[in-house]
């Protein structure tokens, strides 16, 4: 049988809905998704193969200005993620568009690449669920449509998945004869412990506010296959919570250490389904001042 396959970018503004995207496109949760921009940090593979073709998306950190190194990384991963693709989907809010004032300086920065790499590009409308009426898209499509000639224009909504098979039809004909990259069979690049850690996190963005889920990171410390009393399989996960004030800390640990449990409740009920056996999480919380600017630390938590 010839093969067929297909590098996909998705890239945008922080918080378009990405990630929500490239999970509803695979059928399984590989990318942590919140309501927080910048919950991606690093590019993340999600793989979809259907017969002869192979998919392999891209999943990029929203394009933002950097404030500090980490954020400079994350910028970084969007280019190079840019460069190595066949076609990039460049996913927009549209449920904001009528509050916007036109397309943003970062997406305007990621079409001049498109025009000047001579790559291909779909436009994603996402968030339709949200419309009264689809009339509302007109403007955005006229908008974004004089700046480049999209390839496709897809309205989509990643969370009912409403025209995720559509955006997978304009897609096809990007994927030209050649082996399959991943095994048929695999969802993602990431590892187990990664994917433990990024469970975690999303747990914790999703209950902290303001400047404490930015400064978090994950990292794992023991993931290790064992037994239960009664024979069946279980994972031995020890992680810790890094942030960057004391006071911080305080938050993560909440009232009598009610946030850390409820957040690793959630966490361990989460991996127990995903790697399909009992989970036993342990969880701690430290301090590390500044670690967004610390490159040691940065590439200690993989984030670069
Ligand atoms: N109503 C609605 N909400 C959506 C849709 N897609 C994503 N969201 C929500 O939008 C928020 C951001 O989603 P993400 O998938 O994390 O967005 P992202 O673009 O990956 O964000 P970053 O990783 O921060 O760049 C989350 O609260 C999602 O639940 C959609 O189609 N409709
Ligand atoms: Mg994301």
């Amino acid at each position: 049988m010839s093969t067929k396959s297909a590098f996909i970018a998705l890239v945008g503004r922080p918080n378009v809905g990405k990630s929500s995207l490239m999970n509803r496109l695979l059928g399984a949760k590989v990318a942590i998704v919140s309501d927080k921009p910048q919950t991606t940090r690093t590019r993340i593979m999600g793989v979809l193969t259907e017969g002869e073709s192979q998919f392999v998306f891209i999943d990029t950190p929203g394009l933002h200005r950097p404030r500090n190194k980490l954020g400079e990384s994350m910028v970084r991963a969007v280019g190079e993620s840019v460069g190595d693709v066949d076609v990039c989907v460049l996913v927009v809010d549209a449920s904001e568009w009528e509050q916007s004032r036109g397309p943003a300086p970062a997406e305007r920065e990621l079409i001049d690449r498109f025009r000047k790499d001579k790559l291909p590009a779909v436009l994603v409308l996402n968030k339709i669920d949200l419309l009264p009426d689809r009339t509302r898209l007109l403007g955005a499509i006229t908008a974004y449509s004089s700046l480049f000639d999209f390839a496709a224009v897809v309205p989509l909504s990643a969370r009912t998945g409403d025209g995720a098979g559509a955006l997978i039809d304009e897609l096809r004909p990007f994927a030209g004869e050649g082996p399959h990259f991943f095994a048929d069979d695999s969802l993602t690049d990431q590892s187990e412990r990664a994917l433990a850690a990024e469970i975690i996190r999303e747990k914790l963005l999703r209950r902290l506010s303001h400047e404490v889920p930015h400064g978090i990171a994950v990292g794992i410390e023991k993931f290790a296959d064992g037994k239960t009393r009664e024979g069946a399989d279980l994972l031995d996960v020890e992680a810790v919570v890094y942030c960057e004030q004391e006071s911080h800390k305080g938050i993560v640990i909440g009232k009598g250490g009610a946030m850390l449990k409820t957040v690793s409740t959630q966490a361990r009920v989460e991996m127990e389904r995903f790697f399909g056996c009992k989970v036993n999480l342990r969880c701690w919380v430290k301090v590390k001042e500044d670690w967004r600017n610390r490159p040691g630390l940065i590439h200690q938590f993989g984030l670069d």
